[in-house]
């Protein structure tokens, strides 16, 4: 019996997995550990189908463009192919023909690994990641305001001495259920949990207070929340004199953000608006937690400041119990930003191009300074020139399923499709494998070590429990065959604790600094908080107590100028188009929806009785969907709790992302994810079975 972590998302539950019969592991508690204390979600139990299934990957695919058809290949024709192909590649167009696309569930070791084969072995400055699609909105804003993005400066337990949690586009109760026992312990404590979302959630039925403004409306309400926390004198001004700099021109910019204008722009009434600020301004300990609903959009980042910008005004972060903090999502979402797979960014959080941090890490590498490339294209912008004159010719995949989860997907399916050469390392044959040229079947989760930082920063060890299915390798041993086939002028080691210590080793000095951690370290200690910068550091739970990580150590209050979407509902297209996730399926679905355990209803749209009696839809009847973008077709799922004016989709299942806006935040180049317009339409009289409903009970 070995403990592990679950495959899954940024709460990295513990969990002890043992060998059931001669092949398939066994899921059970894991009561010491921290963060779930043997709690885990219906996906988390159920992880041990992953492992042996059916669809899972054994042997190197090679595809015949000519038939379209997949011959199975041994690994070494499978690394030679892609070798050759690159070099040709590079050849005629120069290192920046080959893109790498990474994703924020690999561990540390393969994050790291993945930027230094990129631009040491490859040469390309073109590697970015999912995670830009994920929290990069909130990350930008927390390295401007506060210097430093940690998405939880504090461990997720201080929830509970919170007074009051306020939770702007965040489904805690579905995305990460063992979480939701800490807004349970804030209100038997007395405190108030309030959630700001479009659709009345299962984590909104867990709170005091809830506000349900339009798609795209929480700048406005933070604005809003602002205006009246200065009118009403509730700001805190030792704080803000001691601890920040730039408070007057956010004051004065908050000035015309009155209630009622803030209604009519965002559907939440004006006495709403104050109740809220009335609440956070008389309570003494304020903590307001961003996840996607509020960050996924070009206005992402901009939201986000606006929000921090409200809780600088109450003087919460640094407060224990208190402050800002993003609700990461992917397994590996906070460490897969810190090492090297961001366009812009090398390992230990540096930027690639800041001097002193390219030589310190080439010197780790043992590569001249000037030998690695710069900045590269952000994810869209990465997908969106594949193919083109001046973009990749050919796109190496490590844990990411761009098909299903880029938004207006057509368009980004049909740059994959132009690429000489699309390379996809995975376990299963997701819909982004099946069209590659090469597919490459690796190993994963509790069949390989690994360290993992969840979206605590606790770093935490993924041990390994179960051996691999044979004929299947580490993402490690590939960019290992890989790089050793393009001649790189460095080795590639295929051992995670030893990456991991030169990992230490190129992040120390830096902001996500792990030179202090060991794998034993990790064990002993159920897990440890960077920045950690030596062995005898005790690691950092609690960041900004004293200050924060700018140089003059004081919080950044800036000014955000108000936009709304950059599609709005008119005639042709007259509702909010939003989209998220559902308790049993995870991200594009690659993964859950081959596990037997788990229900897979399909997609479904979401639409109020009163829209859907304006279009003559019932429940379970089959709709149209269409943006500017797509169209799609699924049942209505006719609930009260969303509202009227908006619809919302699920994007585990391929459709949704035809529908969505390809619109960038200027900062973060985050897709506009979770707001466009559409029209949504009967697709038939007649009714189809309604889908199979998940269960109301949550697990934990
Ligand atoms: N079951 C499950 N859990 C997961 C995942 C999964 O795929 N499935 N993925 C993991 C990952 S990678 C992530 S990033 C997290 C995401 O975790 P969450 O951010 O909690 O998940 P979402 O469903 O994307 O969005 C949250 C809520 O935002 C609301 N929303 C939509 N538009 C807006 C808006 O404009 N403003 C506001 N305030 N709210 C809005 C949606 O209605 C939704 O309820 O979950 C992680 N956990
Ligand atoms: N419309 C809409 N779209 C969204 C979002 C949304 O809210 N709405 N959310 C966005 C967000 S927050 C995220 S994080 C992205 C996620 O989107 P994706 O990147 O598509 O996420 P996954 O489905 O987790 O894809 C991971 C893939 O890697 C494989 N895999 C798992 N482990 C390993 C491993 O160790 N190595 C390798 N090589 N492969 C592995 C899995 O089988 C799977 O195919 O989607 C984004 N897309
Ligand atoms: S909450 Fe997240 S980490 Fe925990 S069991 Fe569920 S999917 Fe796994
Ligand atoms: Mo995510």
């Amino acid at each position: 019996m070995t403990t592990t972590h679950c495959p899954y998302c940024s709460l990295q539950c513990g969990m002890r997995v043992s060998r059931r019969g001669p092949a398939v592991p066994e899921v059970s508690e894991w009561e010491e550990f921290p963060v779930n204390r043997g709690a885990l979600c219906r996906k988390g139990w159920s992880a041990a189908g992953l492992y042996a299934g059916r669809e899972r990957l054994t042997t190197p695919l090679l595809r015949d463009r000519a038939t379209g058809e997949f011959t199975p290949v041994s690994w070494d024709e499978a690394l030679d192919t892609i070798a050759t192909r690159l070099l040709a590649l590079k050849a005629t167009h120069g290192p920046d023909t080959v893109g790498v696309f990474g994703g924020g569930g690999l561990t540390n070791e393969k994050a790291y690994q993945l930027g230094r084969f990129a631009r040491v072995a490859l040469g390309t400055s073109q590697i970015d990641y999912n995670g830009r699609w994920c929290m990069s909105s909130a990350a930008s804003a927390g390295t401007r305001a506060f210097g430093l993005d940690r998405g939880l400066p504090f461990p997720l337990a201080d929830i509970e001495e919170a007074d009051v949690v306020v939770l702007v586009g965040s489904n805690m109760a579905e995305t990460m259920p063992p979480a939701a026992r800490h807004l349970d312990a804030v209100r038997e404590r007395g405190g108030k949990v309030v959630v700001i979302d479009p659709r009345r959630t299962a984590t909104a039925d867990r709170a005091d207070v809830f506000v349900q403004p339009v798609p795209g409306g929480d700048l406005a309400l933070a604005l809003g929340v602002l205006h009246l926390l200065v009118a009403g004198g509730l700001v805190d001004e030792d704080y803000i004199a001691a601890r920040t700099s730039g408070w007057e021109a956010v004051r004065d910019s908050a000035g015309a953000w009155w209630p009622e204008r803030v209604e009519r722009m965002t559907g939440v009434q004006a006495s709403e608006v104050r109740a809220l600020a009335a609440l956070l301004g008389g309570a003494s300990r304020v903590m307001v937690l961003t996840a996607r609903g509020a960050e996924q959009h070009a206005t992402g980042s901009d939201t986000v400041l606006a929000w921090i910008n409200v809780a600088l005004a109450l003087g919460m972060p640094g407060k224990r119990g208190a402050g800002y903090g993003c609700l990461t999502g992917q397994g590996n979402g906070q460490g897969g930003r810190e090492h090297g797979q961001k366009a812009d960014q090398l390992p230990g959080y540096r930027m690639i191009d800041d001097p002193a941090a390219r030589s310190h890490v080439a010197g780790v590498w043992g590569v001249a300074p000037d030998s690695l490339p710069g900045k590269g294209r952000s994810a869209y912008e990465l997908l969106d020139a594949l193919g083109q004159a001046d973009g990749p010719s050919a796109l190496l995949v490590f844990g990411s399923n761009i098909v299903v989860s880029a938004p207006n997907a057509t368009h980004v399916t049909s740059r994959l499709e132009a690429l000489d050469l699309l390379v996809v390392a995975d376990i299963v044959l997701s819909e982004t494998a099946a069209i590659a040229d090469v597919v490459l079947p690796v190993t994963q989760w509790a069949e390989e070590t690994g360290t993992m930082t969840n979206l605590e920063g606790r770093v935490i060890l993924r041990q390994r429990a179960v051996s691999p299915p044979s004929g299947v390798r580490s993402d490690l041993d590939v960019i290992a065959g890989l790089a050793s086939r393009l001649g790189s002028p460095i080795p590639f080691s295929v051992e995670p604790e030893e990456i991991f210590s030169e990992l230490g080793r190129a992040s120390a000095g830096g902001k996500a600094d792990y030179a202090g951690i060991t794998y034993d370290r990790i064990v002993t200690e159920h897990g440890v908080f960077w920045p950690c910068p030596t062995v005898s550091h005790p690691g950092t739970p609690h960041m900004f107590v004293d200050s924060f990580a700018h140089p003059d150590g004081l919080a950044r209050f800036l000014v955000v100028e108000h936009r709304g979407p950059a599609e709005v509902p008119d005639a042709d297209y007259p509702v909010h188009l939003t989209t998220g996730r559902v308790l049993a399926q995870y991200q594009s679905g690659a993964q859950t929806r081959r596990v037997r355990d788990l229900p897979d209803t399909g997609p479904f749209v979401e639409l109020h009785p009163m829209l859907a009696g304006r279009i003559g839809a019932v429940d379970g009847s089959l709709v149209n969907v269409a943006t500017r973008r797509g169209t799609m077709s699924a049942p209505a799922r006719v609930v009260t709790t969303i509202r009227p004016d908006t619809i919302f989709v699920p994007f585990h299942w391929v459709g949704a992302n035809r529908l969505t806006n390809d619109a960038l935040d200027p900062a973060s180049r985050m897709p506009e994810f979770k707001v466009c317009a559409a029209t949504v339409s009967s697709a038939f009289e007649q009714v189809v079975p309604r889908p199979s409903r998940e269960p109301e009970v949550l697990d934990v």
